[in-house]
């Protein structure tokens, strides 16, 4: 061995490349495909950045059938020299010491995000070999490495007469759980690196099949958005383009009008896509709608009292590429794909309006076409937004404020919740005071209002006491009447067992056979049935509900001394009374309304509705048999 006692630095070194492959999520986000495609972005985006400083216009890139990868580019070829504090190559600093990439050349544009910016010493100790060969001062050198430590020093291995970086490596299928590179995930972003970098050709070689793929576009991100358009119909041929560098940012926007609806802007900090935007979108954003603002008020197109366009409205059928280079980028989110760089709004903003304005004023046919799609977006909005608010006050008309007579319940879930309907206001109000308001709301229905017998049903529709029952159930009524809005899944009718009693009844129920049907079919209809005597004897009393269990019990009690008492409304019992006998889940009697037939069911009604008295009499018996002991 050569080597028996290692310095300090080693160990630090050995110590860095050990926690890579330890915990290799951490520098290539994952160990599946993803990952391994990182490994491969890592290596182009450090040819990419000499492509950025200007000193490289070719990078090449092969899966060769072994599932190694090269990655060839023409620039300057990485240091070799010694470098000072590590006493050692600088080539092999950068692929054993991490980050350190970013200590060589620095003041460039780089291309960094979470995951990418790790260096290539991370590829270099996640790959089972790597082998770099650099091209510089006329020489060829050459150095290898397995899991990230040199077996080689640096080699001189022949002359060149160009400059150049080439390295092929195997990643570690200790670490990575897939070799398998996907063609078009890689194209895809070796496309978006060219749109990116104007000039710069990427070329893709696939040797696994026999597939290649070469990226190079002159106009750059003017390029990109035509491509982006390629499918969509454009309102002016060129796209609007401009490149400018303030205070050493590169600042460029390329933006074309659609017919279309949507808005596919994209923007990119040192060719990072940052999905979750940042200031350079933010500047854009607010110069393109003051611009064409300023010229729609300008020219007259937008009057003094007429509002102006918003930033929807400009944005309408808007392809964008906006990218900016930094020599320092900020990024923010969690993802880490959003720019930060607080001054780079205001030099974004000036760029951009300032490009704008001139051509508005120098292509009148491309403004005009521009302004006729923001007039036609805020056209558009406006209407929507009518029709809109027109919906809004209407439910909120239907719905939104319960009346004012309701005790509602406290509990909101319509499944556990009732709704009692009752008939007067003595009668309402021992029943708000018996109820348990947990889960019992309370609707008191003025009688005599109600007992328009003759009255059609648009005439109970606009029946101030029939408005708070719809408004209190929450679903709209006839057409509009919808069973999701429910708010109480038992709806019980409440009524006293007397001639008027029975006329409420007979009216609530034609009306929700009418408008609310579902109601009826799905069951939540129900029919309350209140005691009709209340016998005592000595200290005990009970309650009775027909005139078959009155005689029946006064038989059995016989020789006793019973008081009866016959209760002819509601509202004579008290609440305590009413609780007990009509309302208290574990000893009332509730009726369901069921319909069998529901043709049948509506001629009933329909003979109810102002019929003489036999006919209706009947059908309330003997609906109450077929419902009884429907109980729940
Ligand atoms: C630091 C300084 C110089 C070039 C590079 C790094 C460089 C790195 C990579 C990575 C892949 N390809 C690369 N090409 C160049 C410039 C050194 C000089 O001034 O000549």
């Amino acid at each position: 061995m050569a080597v028996d006692r290692y310095e300090a630095t080693d160990i630090e070194i050995l110590e860095g490349l050990e926690a890579v492959r330890r915990r290799p999520g951490m520098y290539i986000g994952s160990t599946d495909q993803r990952g391994l495609h990182h490994l491969v972005f890592e290596v182009v985006d450090n040819s990419v950045d000499e492509a950025l400083a200007g000193a490289c216009d070719k990078i090449e890139v092969t899966i060769h059938p072994d599932n190694t990868v090269t990655v060839v580019d023409n620039g300057r070829g990485i240091p070799v020299e010694t470098h000072p504090q590590m006493n050692k190559s600088a080539l092999e600093v950068v692929h054993t010491v991490l980050h350190a990439g970013a200590k060589f050349g620095g003041g460039g544009y780089k291309v960094a995000s979470g995951l990418h910016g790790v260096g290539v010493s991370a590829v270099n100790a996640l790959s089972e070999w790597l082998e770099v060969e650099v091209r510089r001062n006329g020489k060829v050198y050459q150095q290898r490495y397995e899991r990230g430590v040199p077996t080689t020093s640096v080699q001189v291995i022949g002359k060149a007469k160009d400059t150049g970086t080439k390295t092929t490596f195997l990643p570690d299928r200790e670490i990575v759980r897939t070799l398998n590179y996907n063609f078009n995930s890689l194209t895809q972003r070796f496309r978006e690196m060219a749109f990116l970098t104007r000039g710069l050709k990427i070329t893709l070689k696939d040797e696994r099949g026999d597939r290649e793929h070469s990226f190079y576009f002159e106009g750059g991100i003017q390029s990109f958005v035509r491509y982006l358009n390629r499918n969509r119909k454009v309102l002016h041929t060129e796209p609007i383009y401009t490149e400018r560098t303030v205070d050493s940012a590169i600042i460029e926007m390329a933006i074309q009008y659609t017919d279309g609806y949507a808005e596919s802007v994209y923007a990119f900090a040192n060719n990072i896509n940052t999905v979750d935007g940042g200031t350079h979108l933010t500047g854009f954003r607010s110069a393109l709608t003051r611009t064409i603002n300023d010229y729609a008020r300008r020219n007259n197109i937008l009057k003094d009292t007429d509002p102006g366009f918003t930033g929807e409205d400009v944005r309408e059928g808007l392809t964008a590429v906006i990218s900016v280079k930094l020599k320092d980028p900020q990024f923010e989110s969690q993802t880490k794909a959003k720019l930060g760089n607080a001054e780079v709004k205001g030099l974004v903003e000036s760029v951009v309006s300032e490009r704008l304005s001139t051509l508005l004023e120098e292509e009148p046919r491309t403004a005009k076409a521009i302004i006729e799609k923001c007039l036609t977006a805020a056209r558009a909005r406006a209407a929507a937004r009518k029709a809109r608010d027109l919906v809004i006050r209407r439910s909120a008309l239907e719905s939104a404020t319960l009346p004012g007579k309701l005790a509602d319940c406290s509990e909101r879930d319509p499944k556990k919740s009732e709704l009692y309907i009752v008939e007067g206001d003595s009668a309402g109000g021992s029943a708000k005071q018996g109820r348990d308001r947990r889960f019992q709301a309370i609707l008191p229905l003025r009688g005599k209002i109600l007992n328009v017998e003759k009255a059609g049903l648009n005439k109970i529709l606009s029946n101030k006491e029939i408005q708070a029952l719809v408004t209190a159930l929450g679903t709209g009524i006839s057409d509009q009447f919808d069973i999701k809005n429910l708010r109480y899944h038992r709806i019980i009718i409440m009524t006293d067992a007397d001639v008027d009693g029975s006329h409420i009844r007979t009216l609530l129920l034609t009306f929700f056979f009418r408008h609310m049907e579902p109601l009826i079919a799905n069951g939540h209809l129900y029919i309350a049935q209140p005691p009709l005597y209340r016998i005592e004897a000595k200290s005990k009393h009970t309650y009775v509900y027909t005139e078959e269990e009155r005689e029946g019990l006064l038989k059995k009690w016989g020789s006793q001394k019973a008081t009866v008492q016959r209760y002819k409304g509601l509202g004579e019992m008290n609440p305590d009374q009413l609780w007990e006998t009509t309302m208290d889940p574990e000893g009332r009697t509730i009726l369901q309304v069921t319909i069998e037939d529901a043709a049948k069911a509506d001629r009933t009604f329909n003979m109810l509705m102002g019929a003489e008295v036999p006919p209706r009499k009947r059908f309330i018996q003997t609906h109450a048999k077929q419902v009884r002991h429907l109980d729940v």
